[in-house]
């Protein structure tokens, strides 16, 4: 027997709102860095196929995210993760692109990414093992884990390698946008433990009350603020060294 039905948004349900605004925000996101690499001189064009590409991801991850969450009323965990474990590592293509001229190694592309799989597979651990009604030290061990990675990543773009590397680039304008993303890094992505916080027996959870609906709240518009302003940022500073190197050769 074929079941057909339609999944219609509730009206006082705000978080599969975000998952439906989040999913048309990535795909026109996906599009507009996609047409855009045509404007950027060849050096920035792959810089922006990796913006598309995360963005792209996301949207085709939110297209089932926001299904499964009507359909079930739960946290699409998996979903999330595997969305997560393909876009992270692609924003750690972007530091490396971003610093390859100034002599970044493929090395320093490969300690990112590990550190970003290490994040997020404790994290998924926390989230898709938690015990039937949640555990507190459950989620403490593996929320903790998890930041570790978080924490060399913050370090790699603030003080370690990224920044040196800029740094090194003698060039005032990728200088300026590896710290926006460091900024994004440190702000934007500490809304992520402040989801999982929400989860039965997180700390958010067991201190404030806030349930386990919050935690995709969180996670949605920490998304469109990481994944489509990641993207902007790089673009514009693809936009900006395009036309400087035209008004330069014209000069
Ligand atoms: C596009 C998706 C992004 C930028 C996802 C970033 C996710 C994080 C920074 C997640 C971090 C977590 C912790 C630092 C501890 C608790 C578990 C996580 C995985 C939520």
């Amino acid at each position: 027997m074929l079941i057909l039905e339609i999944l219609t948004i509730p009206k006082d349900d705000p978080i599969a709102f975000t998952f439906f605004t989040g999913y048309m925000a990535m795909m026109a996101a996906s599009i507009f860095f996609f047409f855009e690499r045509s404007r950027v001189s060849d050096k920035w064009k792959l810089s922006l196929l990796v913006s598309a590409l995360i963005t792209f991801i996301a949207a085709v991850h939110y297209y089932y995210m926001r299904d499964y969450y009507l359909a079930t009323g739960e946290n699409p965990t998996a979903l999330r993760y595997i969305d997560w474990t393909l876009t992270v590592p692609l924003m750690c293509v972007e530091f490396y692109l971003l610093t390859k001229a100034a002599g970044a190694k493929t090395s320093l592309l490969w300690k990112l990414i590990l550190a970003s799989v290490w994040m997020l597979v404790f994290g998924y651990i926390g989230e898709a093992f938690n015990p039937e009604g949640g555990s507190s030290s459950h989620s403490v061990i593996y929320g903790v884990l998890s930041t570790l990675g978080y924490i060399y990543i913050l370090y790699t773009a603030w003080i370690g390698e990224v920044a040196k590397l800029a740094k090194d680039s003698n060039n005032a304008s990728i200088q300026k946008t590896v710290r926006i993303l460091a900024w994004f890094v440190l702000v934007g992505w500490s809304i992520y433990p402040i989801g999982y916080m929400c989860m039965p027996g997180g700390w958010l959870n067991t201190g404030l009350g806030w349930d386990s609906a919050n935690v995709d709240l969180f996670y949605n518009i920490a998304d469109a603020i990481n994944k489509i302003g990641f993207g902007l940022v790089v673009y514009s500073l693809a936009i900006g060294q395009t036309e400087a190197n035209r008004s330069a050769a014209s000069a």
